[in-house]
């Protein structure tokens, strides 16, 4: 089936797959300009999805599963963290490093940022990379995650790209101002973003 009205379809639905619930989704970022802001994608996202099994650290009891695809200006992650206290509320970011191995994932370096940019909160001006909206915990201490990383590409081996780097839970909130980290707390979970081929 190749009708102009099968193409007309198709176009529409990869549209509204990108547009990823943002409140801007009329740009769409030409493959080859670089001359903008630093938080511009330097690369095109080149992996369809990647997956994070988040195991615990530091002696929690916390895990998950998430799933990771490139979205508007950046990546998506969803999935579940569960093992959390009812109702908490807990950072997660992506770290420089896809190195879980330590107990407490200090391994895992610092957040991942590209762009030489301060700490903060996505869409709220200055930012790390890895940087993300908190986690809430639900009853269960389950958190559903449906979180966003803005200025960075899954694949393609551009400096901004998450592919095999580190996805951290922590014991606290983020503030989003505490430089360089939130003011987080330890590091309850930790899993490497593995592009799926
Ligand atoms: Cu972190
Ligand atoms: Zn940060």
């Amino acid at each position: 089936m190749n009708t102009p009205l099968a193409r007309v379809l198709l176009a529409a639905s990869v549209l509204a797959l990108s547009a990823c619930g943002s409140s801007s989704p009329t740009k769409s970022t030409a493959p080859a300009a670089s001359a903008s802001t630093p938080a511009a994608p330097a690369a095109r996202s080149t992996a369809k999805s990647a997956t994070v099994n988040l195991a615990s650290a530091s002696g929690s009891l916390v895990s998950g599963k998430l799933t990771v695809v490139p979205m508007g200006n950046g990546v998506h992650l969803t999935g579940e963290v569960g093992g959390l206290s009812p109702g908490s509320t807990h950072a997660i970011h992506i770290h420089e490093k896809g190195d879980c191995s330590a107990a407490d994932a200090s391994s895992a370096g610092g957040h991942f940022n590209p762009g030489a940019q301060p700490h903060g909160k996505v869409g709220s001006g200055a930012h790390h990379g890895g940087d993300m909206d908190n986690l809430v915990a639900n009853t269960e201490g389950v958190a559903k995650v449906n979180a966003h990383a803005e200025g960075v590409t899954l694949g393609g081996g551009a400096a901004n790209d998450v592919a095999g780097k580190a996805v951290i839970v922590h014991a606290a909130a983020d503030d989003y101002r505490t430089q360089p980290t939130g003011n987080a707390g330890g590091r309850v979970a930790c899993g490497v973003i593995t592009v799926q081929r």
